[in-house]
């Protein structure tokens, strides 16, 4: 018989290519090296470092899965694990990331002109610009079908008006990819610059989760853009939620990082603090949490990593993220607010990390399709029935 590890139970480890595991191992020392020193306070001011896009950059991380423009050319499960290592950090740093990867180079990649690609992914890649993605509207981001934001045809281009809000880093983003409904009501991806008039982004105040990342609305008033400002090769939702599919399944992953530094806090807490004449880690109601931690850590490893070899193999559903987006959100938080616990009054204390991963996590279960909407997709997928409407 072999051996338990208690930190890697079912030998993960062992299911990683070589290839894998290097990329990993540089992504670990990174975030632990550069990340990890600058979260405390950026969370406490509420402040994004833009510099950390360039280190992303140079890391190969923007846009990792992508084959053309010096991209990495990464599998998914390398995009996965690499989302893990950000976001044992923080989750506002793999925002940063997730989002100028899978919702702004993706779509340039997989739906632009050859010029929007040879003008945006050079630049997107290395982070010298930053992008952002703009499809939530202040009426309701559970349904973006419904959304008002219209993109009005003129002699030699479009017109766009309306509101987009909870936009990640749209008050530092250089490139806005704005969706929006055409005079058919087809829904149509637009690159906008940063400095068009009639296009402004200004920062939402007041967030007390995903502190560390810019999070802001964008306001289009009469913005005239040419012809070519559109993404040429998709219409309809299926165009946001093909980027989505990316997005989640690299926060699936993220959002077990999270966790994963959240259960390993709390090992370490319980195992040093003397409560009663002993540590708290010799009584069974604290080990029965960190059982608890484990197993569903290890259980929902083992599914992204299923999931992220199906999307390697080209046989991933949308269905099978949203339940990996669903599950790894939904317990991570449960995870963190154990262990906020667990830590006692020194739980909310910004300096053992564990009370910001549980706030951002409270986002993170919600952008990118609540816990309730993957709910849902899941039912229609098993009932044939979409109870999302009336
Ligand atoms: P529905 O009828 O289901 O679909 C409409 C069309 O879209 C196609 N489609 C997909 N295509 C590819 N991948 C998917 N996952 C797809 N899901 C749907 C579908 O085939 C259909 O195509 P066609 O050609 O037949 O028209 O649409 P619905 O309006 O009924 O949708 C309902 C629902 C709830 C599933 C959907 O609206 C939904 O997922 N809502 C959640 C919204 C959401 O996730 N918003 C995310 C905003 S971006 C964000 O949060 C970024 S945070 C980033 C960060 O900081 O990390
Ligand atoms: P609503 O849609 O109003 O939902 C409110 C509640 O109602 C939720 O609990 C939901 O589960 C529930 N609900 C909705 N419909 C149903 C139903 N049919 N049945 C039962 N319950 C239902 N969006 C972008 O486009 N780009 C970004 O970069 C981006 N970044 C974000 C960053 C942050 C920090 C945050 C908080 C959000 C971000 N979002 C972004 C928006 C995010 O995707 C939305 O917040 C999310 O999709 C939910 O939309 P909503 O906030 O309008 O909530």
């Amino acid at each position: 018989l072999g051996r338990f590890h208690w930190d890697d139970a079912l030998l993960l480890e062992d299911q990683l290519t070589e290839d894998e595991r290097a990329i990993r191992d540089a992504a670990h020392a990174y975030c632990q090296e550069k990340l990890a020193p600058r979260i405390l306070m950026a969370n406490r001011h509420e402040h994004f470092d833009r510099e950390i896009m360039n280190e992303f950059g140079a890391m190969g991380f923007l846009g990792a899965t992508l084959d053309s423009h010096g991209c990495a050319d990464v599998s998914y499960v390398a995009y996965g694990l690499i989302a893990r290592e950000v976001e044992r950090v923080d989750s506002g740093y793999r925002s940063a990331f997730s989002v100028q990867s899978s919702l702004v180079m993706y779509p340039i990649h997989a739906f632009g002109s050859e010029a929007q690609k040879d003008k945006y992914l050079p630049r997107l890649r290395t982070g010298e610009w930053v992008g952002c993605f703009g499809l939530t509207e202040p009426d309701g981001g559970s349904d973006p079908g419904s959304m008002r934001t219209r993109a009005r045809r003129t002699a030699d281009g479009y017109v766009l008006n309306g509101s987009k809000t909870w936009i990640s880093n749209s008050p530092i983003a250089d490139v806005f990819l704005v969706w929006a409904k055409d005079d058919e009501g087809d829904i149509r991806g637009f690159l906008i610059d940063r400095g068009t008039q009639g296009l402004s982004a200004p920062k939402i105040e007041g967030k007390f989760s995903l502190r560390a990342s810019t999070t802001g609305m964008i306001m289009l008033s009469d913005v005239h853009v040419p012809e070519d400002a559109v993404l040429p090769k998709v219409k309809g939702l299926r165009g946001p939620f093909s980027c989505l599919n990316n997005a989640r399944y690299g926060i699936a992953w993220g959002a077990l990082g999270a966790a994963e530094f959240c259960w390993r806090a709390a090992r370490d807490y319980v195992l040093d603090r003397k409560v009663f004449g002993r540590p708290l880690a010799a009584t069974q109601l604290v080990q029965k949490k960190l059982a608890d931690m484990q197993t569903e850590i290890t259980l929902g490893l083992q599914a992204v990593l299923r999931v992220g070899r199906l999307l390697d193999e080209g046989r991933a559903a949308p269905e099978m993220i949203s339940l990996v987006k669903r599950n790894s959100c939904g317990k991570a938080l449960d995870i963190a607010r154990i262990a906020r616990d667990m830590h006692g009054g020194n739980g909310i204390v910004d300096e053992y990390h564990v009370i910001r991963h549980v706030m951002n996590l409270e986002t993170v279960n919600t952008y990118e399709g609540t816990h309730d909407v993957h709910a849902l997709i899941l039912g229609r997928a098993q009932t044939g029935i979409a109870a999302f409407a009336g």
